[in-house]
This record gives structure tokens, C-alpha cells and sequence, in this order.
């Protein structure tokens, strides 16, 4: 057995202040600090936009954030403009220690196509190169946390358990967009149903 800790966009715009904050964002870092020690390889993804993204409301005039969009055939919710490829908000949060990331994963590059899981874009089109990786080195069990619970740690840990890694989500270490009331909940069940472990925190 061989265990990675993947690091969702734990990223400034995700952080209250930011362009697209999740509520409490920033209160996983401390025990995503203290995991990493426990874990033969920790790796992290960073949601890297070109600023002109179709996954941008402002991109589209007349239209809003939370809006659906079909884009290149997908359905896309429209976000405000948020990880801009270079800008502070697009950073790895301070305080996060990345003394132990092996390897940054980036995804969301090509603006023609979202890409909330880690793995792969949104139409299962492109690979990130982060199955690849971690099945080189041997990999079996994955362990996910980061933001936002309802979007890219979801999408990244039913890829990881689809994939064929033992997948756990760590719930104390991830927090929730909820654009609709809900949505972290439902996220949850949905990954249980998939086969994917919910560890509540850091001990059960
Ligand atoms: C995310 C919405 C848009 C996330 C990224 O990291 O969960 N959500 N881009
Ligand atoms: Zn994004």
C-alpha cells in the first residue's frame, strides 16, 4: 500500500477576500499541514485560468455568475473571473506548506473547457498527467482535500476511485462553494455512493 495526499486549489481566490471565496477556505490549511506528514507522496492541483476562460461570466456580455451556459457542447456554470494564470489570487494560500509537494498539477488552462477534477477536463478529453504520476510511483490509496468540496475535491475523488485508487475524502480538511443550499451534502452522498470513504476528520 502506498498513500498520496492530493491538495485541491488551495488557492487565494478560494479564501474569503478572494474572487470566488468559499466560505471558511482558509480554515483547512493548518490540518492539511499536519497531514502531509503522514503520507508517502503529497501533490497538489492549482485551477490556472487564461483570463479570457469561458468558465468567466464576464466573458460573456449580458451574462452573470451562476448562470448555465452550454460551452463547447458541456454545461457550464458561469463563474466570476477568479485563478487568473500569474495573479496573486491564482497563489497557493500563505501558510500552506508546499515544502512537501512533490508536484503541482494544473488544470483549467485550455479556455474552450473547465476542468474541476485534477485528472482530467471536464469532457474527459485531456489528462493532467496526475494518474500517470502517481501510478508510476506506485500509488493504491488516495486521500483528497482542498476546495471546494462540491466542485473539484468531488470531481477529483470520483476520477481517483473510477481510476481504481482506494479514495477517501478527509471532510474537515475541504469546505463548500454551495451556490445552492445543499450542494456540499449532496456532493457527499454522491461520492459515498461511488465508493469513495468520507473520513470526518482527522481521527474518524
Ligand atoms: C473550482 C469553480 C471553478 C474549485 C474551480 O476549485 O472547486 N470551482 N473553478
Ligand atoms: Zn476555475
Amino acid at each position: 500500500m502506498k498513500r498520496a495526499l492530493i491538495i485541491v486549489d488551495v488557492q487565494n481566490d478560494f479564501c474569503p477576500g478572494g474572487a470566488l471565496a468559499v466560505p471558511e477556505g482558509d480554515k483547512v490549511v493548518p490540518l492539511i499541514n499536519e497531514l502531509q506528514e503522514k503520507f508517502d507522496i503529497v501533490a497538489a492541483t492549482q485551477d490556472w485560468h487564461p483570463k479570457d476562460h469561458g468558465s468567466f461570466a464576464g466573458n460573456h456580455p449580458g451574462k452573470n455568475a451562476g448562470e448555465i451556459i452550454v460551452l463547447n457542447g458541456l454545461n457550464q456554470i458561469l463563474w466570476p473571473a477568479h485563478c487568473v494564470q500569474g495573479t496573486k489570487g491564482a497563489e497557493f494560500v500563505d501558510g500552506l506548506c508546499m515544502d512537501r509537494v512533490a508536484k503541482v498539477f494544473q488544470k483549467g488552462l485550455d479556455k474552450g473547457i473547465d476542468s474541476y477534477s485534477g485528472f482530467f477536463d471536464n469532457g474527459h478529453k485531456k489528462a493532467t498527467g496526475l494518474e500517470e504520476y502517481l501510478k508510476k510511483q506506485g500509488v493504491t490509496d488516495v486521500y483528497v482535500v482542498g476546495l471546494a468540496t462540491d466542485y473539484c475535491v468531488k470531481f477529483t475523488a470520483l476520477d481517483a476511485v473510477n481510476l481504481g485508487f482506494k479514495t477517501t475524502v478527509v471532510k474537515a480538511g475541504c469546505r463548500a462553494v454551495n451556490v445552492n443550499p445543499g450542494d456540499a451534502d449532496n456532493a457527499v452522498k454522491e461520492m459515498e455512493k461511488a465508493g469513495i470513504k468520507i473520513k470526518k476528520s482527522r481521527t474518524s
